[in-house]
Order: structure tokens, then C-alpha cells, then sequence
């Protein structure tokens, strides 16, 4: 069974966590948590780089010791150190850190002093009000334990939609190999892009007599048919997800892209207007009476209601049928348009790639421009940048600038915007850079207006251009700060700062709802992936996407302008 690597990530990530509660060294702490994020960036796949035999150590962060342990991974599918951590600590203890607030040391001290190995014993304990008695927590920290732990359990189970696009990638490579079968597209929300995914539904074309659902429960990453009829079956795969795959007509194709790929609320929208025209319109086709008229593709579909082509990332029934009856439907944004990174990190801070691989990378990917935007002092402390280090830092970019032809590198900085909402760095420094990312790394929880408050004074001071990460949500982990949103995006336009949209697959932020709202004040957004390694750069097109949700255009984005004017919009009014 070929291994994902985000299987790899995710053992790594354990290994860390585990670790660190057992109070490890912290360099072996951070060496796992390193390689878990080189390796969730790679483009590659690692078992296949394993099977060729290629050296896993060239990798960034990866030595002879985790590339030994990868190996051990891809070749029997767990690493004995885990094994060994597992056969020492409670098997749930670990799901403890999932709960915003209990860090490592505290998850060991329920362990010590409560005998705390999971979740529900947490709760337990909680609600009888033991864990208040610690002096390491309160009564404070107790209520809210209970109250993160009510959202965890409310949150079900929905995968990030970059989890979801590597399962789908190999299911669907390994489909189109099939003989027999035409066409596969996977429909559903991955198609649509929500930020994740309950389940794929995948639809297929194929030749008349092929045995399709053979080919379907035969994939080698199927470990359970959950139903299966003549066209269609439901699959449960190794890493949780369920797979809802029909075969369909090649007639119907199009109906049938346009019936799965949903929304159900979009969908019962057309279907509406097909009726006003005497038309039945299902997952078969376009029908007036019992003759199919329409179905092939999606075009034709739209096509018999009046309608031009809707874009799937649009289909939430949220304006985009009126908007096209009235010939206003957005042009969003492509990833072609983007002509520059805003916000990445190098090795002068957290970063994992060097100023010239950054700025190489770039100039790969055909970007104008690139900011550079290393941390600030405050986040990362040992690797944050002082006045002096920033100074420095111009000047490496400033000598590249004068060598490197191609990609032009912005001279930025990643400011924390501190507690009483001033920055984290003096004006007579921030003055000598291109722009600022300006944004919010702790005391992410206090009161809505506080924290509005907070971003407003900031944006007061007159180098702050962007705010990046603005809720500072973690999708599936770390609701977003409660903020007044419309409070900030005024003052935005009015400053001329702008809204980051981080293309960061956990982050996504702006949400799309977000995003539509910034088009309504007249804020402009930049997207940027925030890398932290070259590979990082691809997320991009995450970042798009998820301004495409937000019916957001070119025009809208300012990294789509050529260097000359978005130096112009980065001057603040
Ligand atoms: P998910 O899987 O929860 O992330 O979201 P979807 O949108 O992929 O939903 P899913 O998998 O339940 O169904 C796929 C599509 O099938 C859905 O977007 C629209 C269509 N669909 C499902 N049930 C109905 C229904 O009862 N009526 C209509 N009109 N369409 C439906
Ligand atoms: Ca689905
Ligand atoms: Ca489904
Ligand atoms: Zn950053």
C-alpha cells in the first residue's frame, strides 16, 4: 500500500508531541516537528523517493537519523520509536494538546498529578471541578477547558481540503490508468473548494462493458466497501475518508458534474428555474417531457435555465444565480494573475530556505517580486529580528537587488503588533522597508472589542500596510478571534492598509465570507502563502482559491499588479 506523506507528517508530528510531554531535549523536540513540516510541503512523494533509492538527506532538516526513520516508515508502515513512546504513555494522552491552552508541560502535569490520559478523563475531572484545585490552572482555565473541549467534540470530522486533494490526486490517477474508463472528476465540495471536505464523490465515464466498480474497490487504499451497486459504490479508504463514486452516462456527464459537485442549495436553485420553463433538470440530463435535451457538459446545463457557466467555487446559492442573470458574475481571479509573494520567511528567522533559494524560487515560479518578511523580535525570541539584525537583513537584500536580475525582493518585515496594539519595531527602522506584515502572535483570546481595539491602534501607526492572518484561526483547531470585522475593514480603507488573505493550508484566512465582505468596503487584499521553505510558494494556489470563493477579481488583489504600482498602492493615503 503506497504511503502518503502526509502519513509520514503526521508520525513525525507525534513523535514531537510525545516527546516534548515526556520533556525531551528540545532540539530533538523541534528536529521532528522541523522535518514534519519540510515534509508536508514536498511536492514528491516520499515513498516513491525511497523506492528509487534517492538521498533523503538533501531534503532541508533532514539527517541521517529521521531520513533512517522515514525509510523505516515507507517499509513497514510505523517507526519503532513511536512504538516505544506509545508503550510509555496513555495511547490518547496526546489528544490532549489539541485543546487550545494546554501546552505540553500542562498535559504532563494532569498526567503526574491527576492521572488525566485522554479527553473524556479531562472532562470528568473538569466537571467536578478538580483540575481547579492545581495551582498551575484556576478555575479561569478550568471553564475553558470544558468549553474547548464541547467545540472539539462538536467539530466532527472533516479533512483540510489539501488532505483531501492528496488522497483524491492518487484515486484519480489510478482510475485514469484503468483500461476502459474516460473520464474521472471528483465533484463535491473539493471541487467547489471549501477549506474541507466532508467526503470525495467522484464521477467516471468509461466504455461500454468495462467493469468499473471492480476497478473501484480494487484501488489498494480501499479498506472497507461501504455499498455497492452496478453504477455506483461507496468506499471507505486507509486514511478515514469516504469516496461516493458513480459511473454515468456520457450523455449525463455534465448533468451529472453538475447535480455532484453541488452545492444542494445551488442546485435546487436551477432546478427551480428549469421548472418555470417546463424543464426537469437531475443528475440524468435536461428534459422536456421524457426527451433529453441537454447533459453533456455543464455548459449546456446552465445553458437551458438562461444562464452563463458558473464557476464552481461560486455555487453556494449565496447571489451567484442573480448576479449571473444580470450579466455580473465576478471574473476571479486566477493563479496566472499573480505576479508576486508578499509575505515568506527565510532562514533569518523561522524560515527554512535562504534569502537566495527564496528569492531563486521565485524568480522559478515567473513572480515580479518577492517580500521578505522575517519575524519580528517578539514571536521567536532566539530568531526574531532586532532593529540591528532588520538593518542587516536590507542590506543582504539590497546587494541582491544590485546582483540578481529578474525577481525584485520588497525589503518587509513580519511586525508583531503587541499587546496595546503598537508595533514591535521602531518607526526609524520600519521607515527603511518596502512595506510591513503586521500581525497577531499571542494573547489571541481577549475580549472582542480589546482585540479590535488593539488592530485599529496599529493600524494607526503610519508604517503598518498589511495585516496579515486577521482572525488568526487554525482550521479544524483554533477558532478565529472574535473581532469586528467591519470595524477593522472601515479602517482599513480609510488608512489604505490592506487585508492578507494567508494561503497557509491551515490557515486560509480571510474566509471566503471575509473576502467578499473586504470587495464590499473597498479594502484591497493581497494573498500570500507565508513560506516558510521554497516549497511553501505553492500554496498559492490555495490562497486563490480561497479568494475565488470570495468572488474576488484581480482588481481586487494588489499583488496582481506589476512592481510600479503596487509600489504606488503601498504608499499609505
Ligand atoms: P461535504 O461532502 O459535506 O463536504 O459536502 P458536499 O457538497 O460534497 O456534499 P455531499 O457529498 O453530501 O453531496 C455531494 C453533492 O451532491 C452536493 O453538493 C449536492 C448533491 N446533493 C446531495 N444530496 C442532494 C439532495 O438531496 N438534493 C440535491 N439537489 N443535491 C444533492
Ligand atoms: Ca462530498
Ligand atoms: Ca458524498
Ligand atoms: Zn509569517
Amino acid at each position: 500500500m503506497p504511503l502518503h506523506n502526509t502519513e509520514i507528517v503526521d508520525i513525525f508530528n507525534e513523535m514531537g508531541d510525545l516527546l516534548e510531554i515526556e520533556g525531551a531535549n528540545a532540539f530533538r523536540v523541534r528536529a521532528y516537528r522541523n522535518a514534519a513540516l519540510t515534509l508536508a510541503a514536498l511536492p514528491q512523494s516520499l515513498a516513491d523517493m525511497v523506492a528509487r533509492g534517492e538521498d533523503l538527506t538533501e531534503l532541508p532538516g533532514i539527517g541521517e537519523d529521521l531520513a533512517g526513520k522515514i525509510r523505516e516508515i515507507v517499509r513497514s508502515g510505523q517507526l519503532q520509536a513511536l512504538e516505544d513512546l506509545h508503550a510509555r504513555m496513555p495511547p490518547h494522552l496526546r489528544e490532549l494538546l489539541r485543546i487550545p491552552g494546554l501546552g505540553p508541560k500542562r498535559v504532563r502535569i494532569l498526567r503526574d498529578d491527576f492521572g488525566i490520559g485522554s479527553i473524556p478523563e479531562l472532562k470528568t475531572a473538569a466537571e467536578k471541578k478538580l483540575i481547579r484545585t492545581h495551582a498551575g490552572f484556576g478555575e479561569k482555565s478550568e471553564q475553558k477547558i470544558l468549553a474547548e473541549i464541547a467545540r472539539l467534540q462538536g467539530a466532527g470530522t472533516r479533512v483540510k481540503w489539501i488532505v483531501a486533494e492528496e488522497i483524491a490526486n492518487s484515486l484519480v490517477k489510478y482510475l485514469r490508468a484503468q483500461d476502459g474508463i474516460r473520464d474521472v472528476e471528483v465533484a463535491g465540495s473539493f471541487r467547489r473548494r471549501k477549506e474541507t471536505v466532508g467526503d470525495l464523490d467522484i464521477l467516471i465515464t468509461a466504455d461500454e462493458g468495462t467493469a468499473v466498480m471492480d476497478h473501484c474497490v480494487a484501488f489498494d487504499e480501499v479498506v472497507n466497501v461501504l455499498g455497492r451497486g452496478p453504477t455506483k459504490c461507496s468506499l471507505r479508504l486507509h486514511s478515514g475518508l469516504q469516496v461516493d463514486i458513480r459511473l454515468v452516462p456520457k450523455e449525463s456527464f455534465g448533468a451529472a458534474l453538475h447535480y455532484f459537485t453541488g452545492s444542494k442549495a445551488h442546485n435546487i436553485a436551477v432546478r427551480r428555474m428549469g421548472v418555470s420553463r417546463n424543464l426537469k433538470i437531475s443528475e440524468y440530463g435536461v428534459f422536456k417531457g421524457d426527451r433529453q435535451i441537454a447533459g453533456a457538459t455543464e455548459a449546456e446545463v446552465y445553458a437551458q435555465v438562461g444562464l452563463p457557466y458558473i464557476e464552481p467555487e461560486l455555487r453556494e446559492d449565496a447571489g451567484e444565480i442573480l448576479a449571473a442573470q444580470e450579466g455580473c458574475l465576478p471574473r476571479l481571479i486566477t493563479l496566472e494573475e499573480i505576479r508576486g509573494d508578499l509575505h515568506c520567511h527565510t532562514t533569518a528567522s523561522d524560515g527554512r530556505s535562504t534569502l537566495a533559494a527564496m528569492a531563486a524560487a521565485a524568480g522559478a515560479r515567473g513572480y515580479e517580486y518577492l517580500a521578505i518578511c522575517d519575524h519580528s523580535r517578539r514571536l521567536t525570541m532566539a530568531h526574531g529580528l532586532d532593529a540591528k539584525r532588520l538593518r542587516e537583513q536590507i542590506h543582504r537584500i539590497d546587494r541582491l537587488n544590485a546582483t540578481r536580475r529578474g525577481v525584485t525582493i520588497l525589503k518587509s518585515c513580519e511586525v508583531d503588533i503587541l499587546e496595546d496594539g503598537s508595533l514591535d519595531l521602531p518607526d526609524d527602522i520600519l521607515r527603511e522597508l518596502d512595506l510591513t506584515v503586521c500581525s497577531i502572535h499571542y494573547k489571541l483570546d481577549l475580549p472582542p472589542a480589546q482585540q479590535t481595539a488593539r488592530i485599529l491602534r496599529a493600524m494607526d501607526n503610519p508604517f503598518f500596510r498589511i495585516l496579515a492572518h486577521p482572525t488568526g484561526r487554525l482550521i479544524n483547531q483554533r477558532l478565529p478571534s472574535d473581532l469586528d470585522m467591519g470595524k477593522i475593514m472601515r479602517a482599513a480603507a480609510d488608512r489604505g492598509c490592506c487585508l492578507e488573505v494567508n494561503a497557509q493550508p491551515d490557515r486560509l484566512d480571510l474566509s471566503d465570507i471575509h473576502c467578499r465582505m473586504a470587495r464590499e468596503f473597498g479594502v484591497k487584499l493581497v494573498i500570500s502563502t507565508d513560506a516558510h521553505r521554497t516549497t511553501d510558494l505553492d500554496y498559492m494556489r490555495l490562497g486563490v482559491a480561497q479568494a475565488r470563493r470570495g468572488w474576488l477579481e484581480a482588481k481586487d488583489i494588489l499583488n496582481t499588479r506589476p512592481l510600479a504600482e503596487l509600489k504606488k498602492f503601498l504608499q499609505r493615503r
